[in-house]
């Protein structure tokens, strides 16, 4: 289909529906200045994942993974949503839409923009959880007296993070399952979709009979695979899109 005529028929069918899905990844930070994880010069250049984002790396050195996540903390702390962000919120206000966010980022930035419904698959920056109790709590410190940090417990805290290895929590997984099986239109934006089991979300999405809009800086998977697909930046195109 021709350029021209591809973005028609993707916005027609984003004005028409009721129930969407957005399927984010860290693209979508990238224009508030955060790294991605497998581009140039992204996050797993400086070093590689199972050094950090595995239980095993933790055990073994759980203040080196802490640093890697504390100089994450003070990047997001530092920067704001872009337009991507906020053209989603957006676009969720209006017309009394079903829409959820699932997404695989853990810097918050779709909630500041003001998205309500945002189901966070892999965790969250901002959240630690005690090694010992399995409690959660909302933390922001960008530093901490003693790292790693200790639960009143007098456990070991972690970054509430799912790593390598670890399941997804089951009921954020679920939910984001369902609102991929009854969405009309799943937008797929900024993800090289290579992580699973998130990956398979926007698939899920494509059985169920809904279809596929990827917006990304190059081809992927997703986007071989997709009704449409718009190569670019997420914050130049989705806000004049939506
Ligand atoms: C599990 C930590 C089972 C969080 C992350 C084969 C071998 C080995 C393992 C596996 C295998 N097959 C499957 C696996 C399992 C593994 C996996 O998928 N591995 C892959 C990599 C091979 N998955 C798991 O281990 C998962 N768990 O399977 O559990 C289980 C079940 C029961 C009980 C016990 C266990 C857990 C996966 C969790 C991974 N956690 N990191 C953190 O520190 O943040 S993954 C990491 O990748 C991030 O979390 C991130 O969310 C995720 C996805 O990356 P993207 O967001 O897509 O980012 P990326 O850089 O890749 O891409 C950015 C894209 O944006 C690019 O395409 C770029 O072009 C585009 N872009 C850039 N700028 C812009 C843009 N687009 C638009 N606009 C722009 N401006
Ligand atoms: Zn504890």
């Amino acid at each position: 289909m021709p350029r021209d005529r591809e973005r028609l028929a993707a916005r027609e069918a984003l004005a028409r529906a009721r129930r969407v899905v957005f399927f984010t990844g860290a693209g979508v930070s990238a224009e508030s200045g955060l790294a991605t994880f497998r581009d140039a010069g992204g996050l797993w250049e400086g070093v590689r994942p199972e050094r950090v984002a595995t239980p095993e790396a933790f055990a073994e050195d759980p203040a080196f993974v802490w640093r890697f996540y504390l100089a994450r903390r003070a990047a997001a702390a530092a920067t704001s949503p872009n337009p991507a962000h906020r053209a989603m919120a957006e676009y969720a206000r209006s017309d009394h839409r079903e829409v959820a966010v699932v997404t695989q980022n853990v810097d918050g930035l779709h909630q500041v923009a003001g998205s309500a419904n945002v189901l966070e698959l892999h965790g969250s920056l901002w959240r630690t959880r005690c090694e010992a109790c399995g409690a959660v709590a909302e933390d922001r410190a960008t530093s901490f007296s003693e790292v790693p940090p200790r639960c009143r417990c007098g456990g070991m805290l972690r970054p509430d993070i799912v790593w390598f290895g670890e399941a997804l929590p089951p009921t954020v997984f679920q939910a984001a399952s369902q609102a991929a099986r009854r969405c009309e239109v799943c937008v797929v934006v900024g993800t090289s979709a290579v992580v699973y089991p998130a990956a398979g979300i926007p698939y899920e999405a494509a059985r169920a009979g809904a279809r596929i809009l990827v917006v990304n800086a190059e081809e992927t998977e997703h986007a071989r695979e997709a009704d449409w697909f718009l190569e670019g930046k997420a914050g130049e195109i989705l806000p004049d899109f939506l």
